[in-house]
C-alpha cells in the first residue's frame, strides 16, 4: 500500500526524504503520478482537487499538510468514513507566533506610521507607552492563538482572547461565545484573527464587529479570507474607525492584480505566508500518525467534522 502526496506549495522530495527516514519502506506517490488508485491507503494533502480523495477506493486516512482543513471539508465528495487529521507541529506554531509578534510590534512601535512618514518625507517622533498599554485581542485560542498569546505575554502586552468554549489561560483575559464577543472587542486595540473557517465564523470580520472595537484599532488577519467582508474593511479604514490592517489570507488567493488592498496605504499584504511547517518538523508529526495508522492505533489531531475544525 502507498501514501499519496498532493500539494502545489510543498516540496514532495523534501517530505519524502524526511518521511522515509522515519518510516523505512514507506511508498510515497506524488500526484498526479498516482499509479493504481486501489493501492493508496493514506493521503498527505494540501488543497487536493475536488473529487480526488473520493476516487481512491481503499483510502483509510487523510493527513492535512495545513492546520486549516476548511477547503477539504467543502468538498462534497470527501469520504465521510475516512479519518481526517490536521497538521499541528511546533514549526507551524512558532512561525505563526513570530508573524503575530512582528505585526503587533509594528503597530505598537508605530512602524506603520513611520513608513507613511518616510513616503511623505516627514520627520516626526512617535513614542509609544510600554507594551502593557497596548491591548491585543486574539480571536481563536487554539493551538496557534494560545501560543501567540503566550509569546505576546512574554513581551508584556495586555492580552485577551475569545474562543467557542471558555478557557482559563494564565495572564490572558478569556472570553467565549456570542455573549463574550462584545466585552472582548471593547478592550482590543489590535485584533488578531486566528479562527478556523466554519459556517459560524464565515464573515465574522464585518462592519458590526469592527464597530465594537475602540476607534483607531488595527487588525492582523491570518485565519482565512472568507472570515473578512472585504468591502466592510475598506469602509472602516476610510472612515478612520480602523487605522490599519495586516492581511495574510484572502477570499481569492493569489490576491488578484488591481485589487484595492494592494495599493492601500493602511493595508499590509502578505501572501498566505504567516506560518509554515519545516518539513523536518512536520514530517516527524505525520510519521507518528502513519505509524499509529499502521499499528491500528488512534490518530492524533483528528478533525471533528461536525464542528468543522
Ligand atoms: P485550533 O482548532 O487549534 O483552534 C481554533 C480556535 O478557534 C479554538 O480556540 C476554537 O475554540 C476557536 N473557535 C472555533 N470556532 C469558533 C467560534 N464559532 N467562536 C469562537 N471561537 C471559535 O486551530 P489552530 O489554532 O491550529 O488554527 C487556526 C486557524 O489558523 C486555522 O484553521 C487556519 O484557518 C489558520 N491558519 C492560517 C495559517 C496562515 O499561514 N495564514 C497557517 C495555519 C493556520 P475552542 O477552543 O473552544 O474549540
Ligand atoms: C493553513 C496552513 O492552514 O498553512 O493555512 O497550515
Amino acid at each position: 500500500m502507498a501514501l499519496l502526496f498532493v500539494s502545489h506549495v510543498d516540496d514532495p522530495e523534501l517530505w519524502r526524504a524526511e518521511l522515509t527516514g522515519h518510516v523505512p519502506g514507506l511508498e510515497m506517490r506524488v500526484h498526479p503520478e498516482i499509479g493504481d488508485p486501489a493501492e493508496i491507503d493514506m493521503a498527505l494533502v494540501w488543497m487536493p482537487p475536488e473529487g480526488l480523495l473520493a476516487s481512491l477506493p481503499n483510502l483509510r486516512a487523510i493527513f492535512s499538510l495545513g492546520a486549516g482543513v476548511d477547503a477539504m471539508l467543502r468538498d462534497p465528495t470527501l469520504p465521510a468514513h475516512v479519518p481526517l487529521c490536521r497538521l499541528v507541529d511546533s514549526s507551524l506554531t512558532a512561525t505563526m507566533s513570530e508573524y503575530v509578534l512582528l505585526h503587533v510590534l509594528k503597530y505598537h512601535r508605530y512602524q506603520d506610521r513611520y513608513a507613511q512618514d518616510q513616503r511623505h518625507q516627514r520627520w516626526q517622533l512617535r513614542l509609544p507607552g510600554p507594551p502593557a498599554t497596548t491591548r491585543v485581542g486574539i480571536l481563536g485560542l487554539g493551538v496557534l492563538g494560545s501560543d501567540a498569546a503566550r509569546v505576546l505575554g512574554g513581551q508584556g502586552f495586555s492580552l485577551r482572547g475569545w474562543s467557542r468554549t471558555q478557557k482559563n489561560l494564565p495572564g490572558i483575559a478569556c472570553f467565549s461565545g456570542e455573549a463574550g464577543l462584545a466585552p472582548f472587542l471593547a478592550e482590543t486595540d489590535i485584533l488578531v484573527c486566528l479562527l478556523p473557517l466554519t459556517p459560524e465564523t464565515t464573515g465574522i470580520l464585518n462592519r458590526d464587529l469592527f464597530a465594537q472595537l475602540p476607534d483607531g484599532a488595527r487588525l492582523i488577519h491570518a485565519g482565512r479570507g472568507a472570515h473578512l467582508v472585504e468591502a466592510d474593511l475598506l469602509a472602516v479604514l476610510e472612515s478612520g474607525k480602523l487605522a490599519g490592517a495586516t492581511l495574510d489570507v484572502f477570499s481569492q488567493e493569489p490576491l488578484p492584480e488591481g485589487h484595492p488592498f494592494w495599493r492601500h496605504e493602511a493595508i499590509d499584504v502578505t501572501p498566505h505566508a504567516a506560518s509554515y511547517s519545516h518539513p523536518e518538523v512536520g514530517a516527524a508529526v505525520v510519521a507518528d500518525n502513519i505509524r499509529r495508522f499502521q499499528a491500528g492505533q488512534e490518530l492524533l489531531h483528528l478533525v471533528d467534522r461536525a464542528r468543522g475544525y
